[in-house]
């Protein structure tokens, strides 16, 4: 840490720019022992094609429909929604003390390619490059209509991933839910008061200090934030003001495979594990509107702390007080940092 009067290895609190929130941190910590759940390790080998999986190509869904014998990402409409595209439309309770308002919207899955075993990180970059075109498109198609388009990945079961085949999903809602709401306020807030975007000076700022940069190429930057909550947790962002995925050029949606897949490799061989995480694209609202404040990125939220199986709860204080973390955001970005970029599965099959 460069300001000479907060101590890097005593308690103290960072301060999150993107929410307007702070995040206890506790370096003094890092060695206290651990006696309590540990999650079970997944060595499981994965077929390239799984004859009863739900996802893979030609196969046929719970609800019986049957999927397109697809190659490369591949979308279909969620067969059991949490919001619907013909569900009343614009109503209150009216109530104060009570309130609810309809809400319209539609969810669909997104298989990353026809390969059953093949996460992200050890697809070809040339293949990542279509997962990201195909972000892309599905969020120009779906915000014509809709006010936020939400594209995220639950990975690994203890994020609550339901299915083996490596998939995304995409909800498109006629409201802006609440993170989006804060991080709104919290960039609009910024723009007003200092004349900046905010997340644009804050890779540029990240880019000259050095500290915390995981991965970084031409046009892309992925930090482990200051504010960083998860032990791992990162921040994917273009060096350049981008408002929206579709706003990416041929060249930088290139270089975002290129980062996509040397993070999530280095991610993969931390623990030697497939690297569960919750990862999803914030851009500006599709709603009509000034959004200029705005810049294009995407949060990792990991869980693993200090194995394959250990985790980090958001219980306790968090829960009921503030985030709070024992690692610093810089030493976890040296972690990450300290690893190959080689996938720990492709170990002694390099030419
Ligand atoms: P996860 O990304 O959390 O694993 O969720 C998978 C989604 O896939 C989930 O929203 C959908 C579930 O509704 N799904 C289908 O639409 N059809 C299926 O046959 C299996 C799962
Ligand atoms: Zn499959």
């Amino acid at each position: 840490m460069s300001s000479s009067c907060v101590s890097s290895d005593a308690p103290h609190r960072r301060f999150n720019l993107l929410k307007g929130e702070w995040v206890l941190v506790s370096p003094h910590r890092n060695k206290r022992p651990w006696s309590g759940q540990q999650e079970a390790a997944s060595a499981e080998v994965k077929p390239r094609f799984d004859p009863g999986c739900y996802l893979c190509p030609g196969n046929t869904r719970n609800n019986g429909v049957t999927n397109d014998d697809y190659e490369g990402p591949w979308v279909f409409d969620n067969d059991f929604p949490a919001l619907l595209t013909d569900s009343p439309e614009g109503g209150t309770t009216g109530d104060p003390l009570f309130r609810a308002e309809n809400v319209r919207g539609t969810a669909r899955v997104m298989c990353f390619s026809e390969r059953h075993d093949l996460t992200l990180p050890e697809l070809p970059v040339s293949e990542i490059r279509k997962v990201v075109d195909v972000w892309a498109e599905q969020i120009e198609d779906l915000g014509a209509r809709y006010d936020w388009v939400a594209v995220f990945e639950n990975k690994g079961a203890v994020m609550g991933c339901s299915q083996p085949h490596p998939h995304g999903q995409i909800w498109a809602s006629d409201f802006l839910p609440n993170e989006v709401t804060r991080e709104d306020a919290c960039q609009a807030r910024h723009l007003a008061e200092t004349g900046e975007v905010l997340l644009l000076s804050y890779a540029a700022a990240e880019a000259s200090k050095r500290e915390r940069i995981v991965v970084e190429n031409d046009d892309w930057l992925a930090v482990v934030p200051w504010w960083a909550v998860w032990p791992f947790e990162t921040l994917v962002l273009p060096r350049r003001h981008v408002l929206r995925l579709p706003d990416l050029t041929g060249p930088e949606r290139d270089g975002l495979a290129d980062l996509l897949k040397r993070l999530c490799t280095r991610y993969d061989n931390l623990f030697e594990t497939e690297f569960p995480y919750t990862m999803g694209w914030h851009g500006a609202p599709t709603r009509a509107g000034l959004w200029d404040h705005w810049q294009l990125h995407a949060h990792f939220y990991p869980p693993l702390l200090r194995s394959a199986t250990v985790r980090k709860f958001m219980v306790g204080y968090e829960m009921l007080s503030e985030a709070q973390r024992d690692l610093t955001a810089e030493q976890a970005a040296e972690r990450l940092r300290s690893l190959p970029e080689l996938h720990f599965k492709s170990k002694g099959q390099e030419r």
